[in-house]
């Protein structure tokens, strides 16, 4: 794990800003940063037949990596989700996370759907899901979007990886590691649809 040390003024200067709550810098040492990247969303149920005719969205920590109107919805095969290759920079963020206190999140906000005409469009992919890397843990995890029995109206595995790849090490005293920090627990979701 290599070590950013020399950013751990600036980054949590920055992190100050961006978390409610936070007081100065000095409180809050002890800051991780993690890496998540998608490494594959596969579409199992499109809704149809073999497939679906898609549309919506799809956006990680607020980059879009797939979208399409409903006007424009068009079939899709079941499998792996083409993402545009000249975005591939769009399938991996980095954050910085305090370990003592305060939270931060990865969010995946899927809101992916198969237009039927003659019925109810299906749900394929629709919920946000908050993932907390110092609740799951570094390795390989899937977020599952399954509606209907047995997932029969539509369902999207997302693959993705977390690395914790580097540490802001308090240099005022003994505080690496999280004693009193968040409990783990693993991916939530919010606004689950109706
Ligand atoms: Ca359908
Ligand atoms: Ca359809």
């Amino acid at each position: 794990m290599r070590t950013y040390r020399t950013i751990c003024t600036a980054a949590l200067s920055l992190m100050l800003t961006l978390l409610p709550g936070s007081t100065a810098a000095a409180e809050d040492c002890g800051t991780q940063v993690w890496r998540m990247t998608i490494k594959e969303v596969d579409i199992r149920n499109g809704g149809d037949s073999g497939g679906g005719d898609l549309y919506g969205d799809l956006v990680f920590d607020g980059q879009y990596l797939w979208s399409k109107d409903r006007s424009d919805a068009a079939f899709v095969p079941d499998g792996p989700l083409a993402i545009d290759t000249a975005n591939q920079w769009k399938l991996w963020d980095e954050k910085l996370f305090p370990t003592t206190g305060g939270r931060n999140v990865f969010v995946v906000k899927a809101d992916l759907w198969d237009y039927d005409s003659l019925t109810l469009d299906d749900r394929v992919a629709v919920d946000t899901y908050n993932v907390d890397p110092l609740g799951v843990g570094e390795g390989t995890h899937t977020l599952d979007y399954c509606y209907g029995s047995a997932c029969s109206e539509g369902r999207t595995v997302i693959t993705y990886v977390l690395e914790q790849v580097g540490e802001c090490a308090c240099s005022a005293g003994p505080q690496l590691g999280r004693p009193g920090g968040p409990t783990a627990h693993g991916p939530t979701r919010t606004a689950p649809p109706a």
